[in-house]
C-alpha cells in the first residue's frame, strides 16, 4: 500500500494548445444576419424565428414551436449545435411504444460544443469559477484551460482502458474536475454515471454495479460547509461488491493522505503526464451521454438515460431563455453537479451556450447565512437559481444577511427542485432581487432533461405569478388528465400532469430496464408522457404544480421513494414491517415519517432503535433520507388485499382525521385509532 502526495490540479497558465481537428469539424453557430420577417423583435429574440412565417410575439413562437414541432427544432438544432454530420431526420418518435429519437443521421461531440468552439472564438473568456468552501478562495478556468484538462482526463481514462460505450461513475463534489471528468467522457465517448457525492457506500455500490463501470474518479476527501467527508474511504468500501470496477482515480481535494491500493491511481499526477489534445470521438445524435440514478416508487433506483444532442440542445436553449442569459453574464446554478440540475445547469447547458458558470461547493449558511449574497457580490453573479428549501432557511435568519452585500448584478432569480410557497417567493423577489429581478420558478425532473414550465420566455411586460412555473417552454405542451384518463380541456381545473408530445431534452429509457420506463412514463396515459406529479391549471392558463402523485417524497429538493426507506428499515433485526410517508416541513419542504412495527416478543429501548434505523438508513442510503420521526406502532392500516394505506397515514399525521375516507376496505380499523394516539403524543415542532 503507498500513499498519495498532495497536489491538487490548478489551471496551468501557459501552454496554448488545443484540438486543431476537432475545430475544423465543429462549425461555431453562425446566426444569420436578423431578418424582420417574423414580426418586429421576434427575430431579435431568437434568430432562428426568422424563417418561421408569420410568426410574430413570443407567445406565438411557443405555438409555433407546438404546432410545428419538427421545424422549430430542427431550425434550432442546426443553429446552435455545431454538427460533425448533419442529421436527416428531426424526430422519430412513438410516445405510446418508449419509441423516442430526435435527430437521426446527425454527427456530434458534445465536448466540442462546451468547449472547442468556444476556445476557437474567446479562448480567454473564463468557463468555471470554483467558488470554493472556503470564501474567498476562489478559482477561475477559462475555456482553454477548461479544454486542456478535459483532453488529459480522456486521455488518462483511453489509457486505462475506457472505450467508446463504456460508462464512467463520477463520485465527486462540484469542482472543476468532476466537470472536466463529465466533459471528457463525452469527449471519448463514454457515458458517465455521476452520483451525488452525499451517498452512502452502499447506495453507490448498487449504481456502479447496475451501470456496470470499470472506472470511478472521486476525491481523497470532500469539503462542505468546513467538514471533511471521506469520499475515497466510501469509494473503497462501494467497490469491494463491484467486480467490474478495475480503477478509482483519486484526484486531492485537501493535503490529507489517504490509503491507495494497486488498482487506485492518483489523478492530478498521471493527468501531468497526459497529452492536452484528445481527437473528439464522433457520436450519433442518440448514442448515450450520461445515465443519472433518481428514485421511483419500487426499491430501486431508476438509471434514466440521456442521449446526445437532443439532450444538450434542450439544456442551452432553456439556459439562454427562462433565464434571459446573455453572452458576458455568470451564472450561477449553486446545485450539486450530482443531480440533474447541475448536469444541465451548471455544466452542459451555460457550457454549450459559451457562459462563465458557477460551481459552488459550499452550502447557504457556511461561514454564515449571508454566502450567497456576498458569493453574488464577488464573482458578479448575474442569475442565481438556487432551491426553496434554501430560500426558506434563510428567510429565518432575517434580511440583514442579504442587505449587507451588493447584489446589483443580478438580472435573473431561479427557483427550481420542488414547490416554492408564496412567503419565500416574496422574499426573494422583495428582499433578494430588491423588487427588480423577475422570479422563475422552473419546473421539470430528471426524466424532462431540462425546464418545461416556467414564466419565462414569455414579453417582458408580461406577469409573473408568486409561486406557479405558470408557462410551458418552447415544443412543450401539457395536458391534465381527470382520473379516468381523459384529458381535462377546462382552466381552472386539476388534474395528473402529462407531456403531449416528446421534445429532444427528454429521457430516452431506464438503463438496463425499458420496460420499467414505458410502465412508469408511457403506459399510465397512452399517448401521453406521465411526469407523476399534479397540476393546477389557473383561470388564465398557468400551470401550478402540486406534487407528487405517487410514493415519491421531495427532501430538500432530493427525491426520495418510500419504498426505498422502508426497504432499509425492514432490514433491521428489530422490525417487522414500516410505512414511510412524507409529510409538509417548513424548512425542508418534506420531511420522512417512519411507522414502524416490531416484530413479536422483541425487546429493544425505542432510543436504541431509533439510533439504528438512523445509522442504516444513512449508511444505506444517505443521511438524507433519515426519518425526522418514527413512530412505533403495533400493526399497520393495510386493505384487505394487504395495501398499506399510506393515504391514512398521512391524513392523520395533516391532523385532517374528517377526511380518513372510507376505512371499511381496511382490514383492521382499529389499527387507526391506534395510530392517531400514537401520533398526538408526538410533538411536530
Ligand atoms: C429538476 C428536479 C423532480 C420532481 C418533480 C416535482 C419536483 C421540481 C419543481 C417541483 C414544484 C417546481 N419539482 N421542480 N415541484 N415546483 N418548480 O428537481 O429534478 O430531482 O428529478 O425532481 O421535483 O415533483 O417531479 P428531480
Amino acid at each position: 500500500m503507498t500513499f498519495t502526495s498532495a497536489i491538487m490540479w490548478l489551471p496551468s497558465r501557459f501552454s496554448f494548445k488545443f484540438s486543431v481537428s476537432a475545430l475544423r469539424r465543429g462549425v461555431p453557430p453562425s446566426y444569420p444576419h436578423v431578418v424582420r420577417r417574423g414580426g418586429c423583435n421576434t427575430a431579435a429574440f431568437m434568430p432562428e424565428a426568422a424563417g418561421f412565417e408569420g410568426v410574430s410575439g413570443r407567445a406565438a413562437l411557443q405555438e409555433f414551436s407546438v404546432s410545428n414541432s419538427e421545424d422549430f427544432w430542427a431550425a434550432v438544432a442546426r443553429h446552435r449545435l455545431s454538427w460533425m454530420q448533419p442529421f436527416h431526420t428531426v424526430q422519430d418518435c412513438d410516445l405510446s411504444r418508449g419509441r423516442i429519437k430526435w435527430f437521426q443521421g446527425g454527427m456530434l461531440n458534445v465536448s466540442v460544443n462546451c468547449l472547442d468552439r468556444q476556445v476557437h472564438i474567446r479562448p480567454e473568456r473564463v468557463a468555471l469559477i470554483w467558488e470554493r468552501d472556503e470564501r474567498g478562495s476562489e478559482v477561475r478556468y477559462t475555456y482553454r484551460e477548461l479544454l486542456e484538462m478535459t483532453c488529459r482526463v480522456g486521455n488518462l481514462l483511453k489509457r486505462h482502458g475506457v472505450r467508446k460505450g463504456d460508462c464512467v461513475t463520477i463520485y465527486m463534489p462540484t469542482c472543476p474536475l468532476a466537470v472536466a471528468s463529465m466533459l471528457a467522457c463525452a469527449r471519448i465517448g463514454a457515458a458517465h454515471n455521476v452520483v451525488f457525492a452525499g451517498f452512502s457506500a452502499d447506495a453507490l455500490a448498487e449504481r456502479i454495479r447496475d451501470a456496470q463501470s470499470s472506472i470511478v474518479i472521486t476525491m481523497n476527501q470532500g469539503v462542505r460547509g468546513g467538514k471533511v467527508t471521506e469520499l475515497k474511504k466510501t469509494v473503497d468500501t462501494a467497490v469491494q461488491s463491484c467486480p467490474t470496477v478495475r480503477h478509482v482515480f483519486v484526484a486531492m481535494r485537501t493535503e490529507t493522505l489517504v490509503p491507495m491500493t494497486d488498482r487506485d491511481v492518483l489523478m492530478d499526477e498521471e493527468m501531468l503526464k497526459e497529452d492536452v489534445v484528445c481527437e473528439p470521438a464522433a457520436m450519433n445524435s442518440e448514442d448515450v451521454l450520461f445515465l443519472l440514478y433518481t428514485s421511483g416508487s419500487t426499491g430501486k433506483p431508476k438509471g434514466l438515460v440521456h442521449t446526445q444532442a437532443g439532450y444538450l440542445l434542450y439544456a442551452a436553449l432553456t439556459q439562454r431563455y427562462v433565464f434571459s442569459y446573455h453572452d458576458g453574464d455568470v451564472f450561477g446554478c449553486v446545485a450539486d453537479i450530482g443531480w440533474i440540475t447541475g448536469h444541465s445547469y451548471i455544466v452542459y447547458g451555460p457550457l454549450a451556450n459559451g457562459a462563465t458558470t458557477v460551481l459552488f461547493e459550499s452550502t447557504p449558511v457556511y461561514p454564515d447565512p449571508g454566502r450567497y449574497w456576498e458569493t453574488v457580490e464577488r464573482l458578479k453573479i448575474n442569475q442565481f437559481y438556487g432551491a426553496p428549501t434554501a430560500i426558506r432557511l434563510l428567510l429565518k435568519y432575517g434580511d440583514q444577511w442579504v442587505n449587507k452585500y451588493d447584489r446589483s448584478s443580478l438580472k435573473t432569480l431561479g427557483s427550481v427542485g420542488e414547490p416554492i410557497n408564496t412567503e419565500a417567493w416574496e422574499w426573494y423577489h422583495r428582499v433578494v432581487g430588491e423588487g427588480r429581478c423577475p422570479v422563475v420558478d422552473t419546473w421539470w425532473q430528471t426524466e424532462t432533461g431540462g425546464i418545461c414550465i416556467a414564466p419565462k420566455p414569455s414579453e417582458p411586460d408580461e406577469e409573473i405569478v408568486p409561486g406557479m412555473a405558470m408557462r410551458p417552454f418552447f415544443g412543450i405542451k401539457p395536458v391534465l388528465m381527470d382520473t379516468e384518463g381523459k384529458v381535462l380541456t377546462a382552466n381552472n381545473t386539476s388534474g395528473a400532469l402529462c407531456i403531449a408530445q416528446p421534445w429532444p431534452g427528454m429521457a430516452r429509457t431506464i438503463h438496463n430496464n425499458h420496460e420499467r420506463f414505458i410502465e412508469t412514463y408511457c403506459q399510465p396515459y397512452p399517448g401521453y408522457f406521465f411526469t407523476g406529479d399534479g397540476a393546477y391549471r389557473s383561470p388564465k392558463g398557468y400551470y401550478q404544480i402540486t406534487g407528487r402523485l405517487d410514493d415519491v417524497i421531495n427532501v430538500s429538493g432530493h427525491r426520495i421513494g418510500t419504498a426505498e426507506i422502508e426497504d432499509v428499515v425492514n432490514q433491521c433485526s428489530a422490525v417487522a414491517e414500516s410505512a414511510v410517508i412524507g409529510y409538509s416541513h417548513d424548512i425542508k419542504g418534506q420531511g420522512i415519517y417512519a411507522f414502524v412495527v416490531l416484530k413479536k416478543n422483541m425487546k429493544i429501548k425505542e432510543e436504541d432503535l431509533y439510533k439504528q434505523l438512523n445509522s442504516v438508513v444513512s449508511e444505506k442510503i444517505a443521511k438524507y433520507a433519515c426519518p425526522d420521526f418514527i413512530l412505533l406502532v403495533k400493526r399497520l392500516p393495510k386493505t384487505r388485499s394487504g395495501k398499506i394505506m399510506r393515504r391514512v397515514l398521512r391524513k392523520v399525521v395533516e391532523s385532517d382525521l374528517d377526511s380518513l375516507g372510507d376505512l371499511s376496505t381496511l382490514d383492521d380499523p382499529a389499527a387507526v385509532q391506534e395510530i392517531i394516539e400514537g401520533h398526538s403524543k408526538i410533538s411536530m415542532k
